[in-house]
Order: structure tokens, then C-alpha cells, then sequence
């Protein structure tokens, strides 16, 4: 039987601009989820090692299924909306696998959706070209799921490749490998778990992308994508609400830190990308205001113990941070974090590295 592995994720840069259009910078991680996909005799049945009870549905729809847990979706999602795509699933039962925390931002939930995709398109001999992989991935997430992130997970977790971040224009969803050599900089990606609650996370990233969306109607354009750094004053002026002139300040300035990343990546400059990873993190706290005080106490341990830059990763109100920290800081930089954790009266964070790797593929 195949076993398909699709993996998690770190962003390197560009948070929150996935679903305005723009580009983001993230890598595959080590850790990933495996999906298995065999027929049975009836209905379609979905396992998890991580769960304790199986999912059984009749092949039906969506609509007839609402006490299925979320987990489940994710898996059973993908055989849906494949039938709203007009392909005949047979009964099927797919069981998946995870070593991808889950709660912590590393996109435990792209992972498992990914391998699921993956898989049955293999198994079923499907054949959907990169584009339709990314598209179905996509819209498990957003249409079975309901959670309406904006697909760079899914990208990265599909598409990631050993020793690159993957630059993605997520109005095209092209992408392109980008070198991420850390190992020939003598440079570590330190990750800080910092295990804090999510609390309202889901409502929150909701309202940061329906305020988003509301200033690109208001100031006329697509997306905020389409308002380039040299417009932003210019747009700024233009708009009368102070909360949504700090979502577009965010959005447009990320988009621009993500092209100057990419810019000196490609030309080798890997230690010098620090500067714009931590200016990512002060609009992240002051403008886009997605951090709570672990992150904020994560970043400035990190920064004060050697670290070149830090930020936290992912869609925020807790979950990691990464530190680009000289690989001789390392075991200082993870003392300091947890000593100003400790400080602070915050539980223990959990440390590791992350090293770029690939996506999607059979084990
Ligand atoms: C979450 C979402 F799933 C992504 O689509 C992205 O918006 C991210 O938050 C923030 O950059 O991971």
C-alpha cells in the first residue's frame, strides 16, 4: 500500500498576506502526516493514530454529516468536494498519521490534508496537475472545514523543497524555490513553542481578513496587494478608520519585506535577513496586533541572546516564534527564552530546529 507524507510548516515571512494576494515565504518542515488510502466494501470510513474513534459516513454530502469532528473533515472533506467536482469516489477507508503538533501554528492541519489528497489522487489514479491539487487542498479547508485562511499552508506543505523556502505570489499561486542554505551560513532556525493558549484565534484571524478585504473595497482596488509600498502614504490618506489603516500598513509593508527576503536570498545574503524578520514582528504587535506576551517575551529573549532577527510565525494569538540565531548562540539564545519565560510567570516553552525540507511525496 502507498503511504503518502505531506509535511507542516514554518514562514520565514509575510503573515496575514496569503489571503490579500501577495507573497509569502515559508518552508516545509521535517514533520508530517502520513495518509493511507484502501477500498472497502461500503461508505467511507476516515482513522487517525491520534484519535480514538474512527469516522464512518454514507457517501453523501457535506450537508449530511454536521456532527463529524473536525479532524475527520479535513479527510473526509477532500472526497466530498471531489464529488461536487463530478468524480465517482468508490467506498474508501483512509487513515492518517501525524507527528505535526497540533495547536502550536506549525500547520498540523495542512499536513493532514495534503498526505489525504496526495493519496487519493493516487489511489484513484485522478491525475490533478499541481493547480488542482493546491485548488482542493484549498477548499477543504475554507468549504468543509470553514476556516477561511488563505492557502500558504497548503502550498508550502504541497510543493516545499529540502534546503529552499518556497516564494509564493498568492495571487497566481506560483512558486519558486528559494535558497535557504543555513547550514553553509552557520546559521540555526530556533523555534520557541511557546504553548500559549489560542484564545480567539479563530474569530480574530476572521476579522483581520474581512478588515483587510473592507479597506481594499474602499480604497478601490482588488486586493491590498495591489497597493505597492511607494502608494501606501498615499492610501493611508484615504481611508478614515485607524484600525483599518493599521491592517493596510501591515499587509503592504509584509508584502515588501517578503520581496527584499527573497531579494537578498537569492543573492546569497542569507545573515542579512534578520533586520526585516524582527521589523516583521513590531507590525505584527503594534499594527496588525495578533501577538500576545509569550511571542512578544520569545522575540525579545532571542534578540537580546544573539539572535540576528525573530518573529513570530503563523497566524498569531500564540503558537511559535523563530530566532535566526548563529548556530554558537543556540544554547544560550534557548537559556534566555526560558529563563524570561520563567520571569514572566509563563508555563515552560518548548524548543527545536527547523530545518527546511521537502513536501509532499511517497515514503
Ligand atoms: C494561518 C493561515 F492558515 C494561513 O493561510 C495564513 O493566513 C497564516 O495564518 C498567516 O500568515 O496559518
Amino acid at each position: 500500500m502507498t503511504r503518502w507524507i505531506a509535511p507542516g510548516r514554518i514562514n520565514l515571512i509575510g503573515e496575514h498576506t496569503d489571503y490579500n494576494d501577495g507573497f509569502v515565504l515559508p518552508f516545509a518542515l521535517a514533520v508530517g502526516c502520513t495518509a493511507v488510502v484502501s477500498s472497502r466494501d461500503d461508505g467511507w470510513a476516515a482513522s487517525s493514530a491520534q484519535e480514538a474513534d474512527p469516522v464512518v459516513v454514507d457517501r453523501t454530502g457535506l450537508d449530511d454529516a454536521p456532527d463529524v469532528p473536525a479532524w475527520a473533515r479535513y479527510v473526509l472533506g477532500v472526497l466530498w468536494l471531489l464529488v461536487d467536482r463530478g468524480v465517482d469516489v468508490p467506498p474508501l477507508a483512509i487513515e492518517v498519521d501525524s507527528d505535526v503538533p497540533t495547536g502550536a501554528g506549525l500547520s498540523s492541519s495542512a499536513a493532514l490534508v495534503c498526505s489525504v489528497v496526495r493519496a487519493v489522487d493516487d489511489h484513484l489514479g485522478l491525475g490533478l496537475d499541481d493547480d488542482a491539487l493546491f485548488a482542493l487542498t484549498r477548499d477543504v479547508e475554507n468549504d468543509a472545514v470553514g476556516a477561511p485562511t488563505g492557502g500558504m499552508d497548503q502550498l508550502v506543505s504541497l510543493r516545499g523543497l529540502e534546503g529552499h523556502a518556497l516564494f509564493c505570489d498568492m495571487r497566481s499561486n506560483d512558486t519558486r524555490p528559494v535558497p535557504l542554505d543555513l547550514a553553509g551560513s552557520d546559521l540555526t532556525v530556533l523555534v520557541v513553542d511557546t504553548r500559549a493558549p489560542h484564545t480567539h484565534a479563530d474569530g480574530e484571524y476572521g476579522a483581520r481578513r474581512r478588515g483587510c478585504e473592507e479597506a481594499a473595497r474602499l480604497l478601490g482596488v482588488p486586493a491590498l496587494r495591489d497597493v505597492t509600498a511607494a502608494d501606501l502614504d498615499d492610501a493611508l490618506a484615504r481611508l478614515d478608520d485607524e484600525e483599518l489603516r493599521r491592517y493596510v500598513r501591515h499587509v503592504v509593508t509584509e508584502d515588501d519585506r517578503v520581496l527584499s527576503v527573497v531579494r537578498l536570498l537569492d543573492e546569497g545574503r542569507l545573515e542579512e535577513i534578520g533586520p526585516a524578520l524582527t521589523a516583521s514582528h513590531a507590525s505584527m504587535r503594534d499594527d496588525f496586533r495578533i501577538t500576545v506576551p509569550e511571542v512578544d517575551t520569545a522575540v525579545d529573549a532571542l534578540l537580546a541572546a544573539g539572535a540576528l532577527g525573530a518573529r513570530m510565525t503563523g497566524g498569531g494569538f500564540g503558537g511559535c516564534v523563530i530566532g535566526l540565531v548563529p548556530d554558537a548562540d543556540v544554547d544560550a539564545a534557548g537559556e534566555a527564552v526560558r529563563s524570561a519565560f520563567a520571569d514572566a510567570g509563563f508555563g515552560e516553552p518548548d524548543l527545536f530546529t527547523a530545518a527546511p525540507s521537502a513536501g509532499a511525496r511517497v515514503l
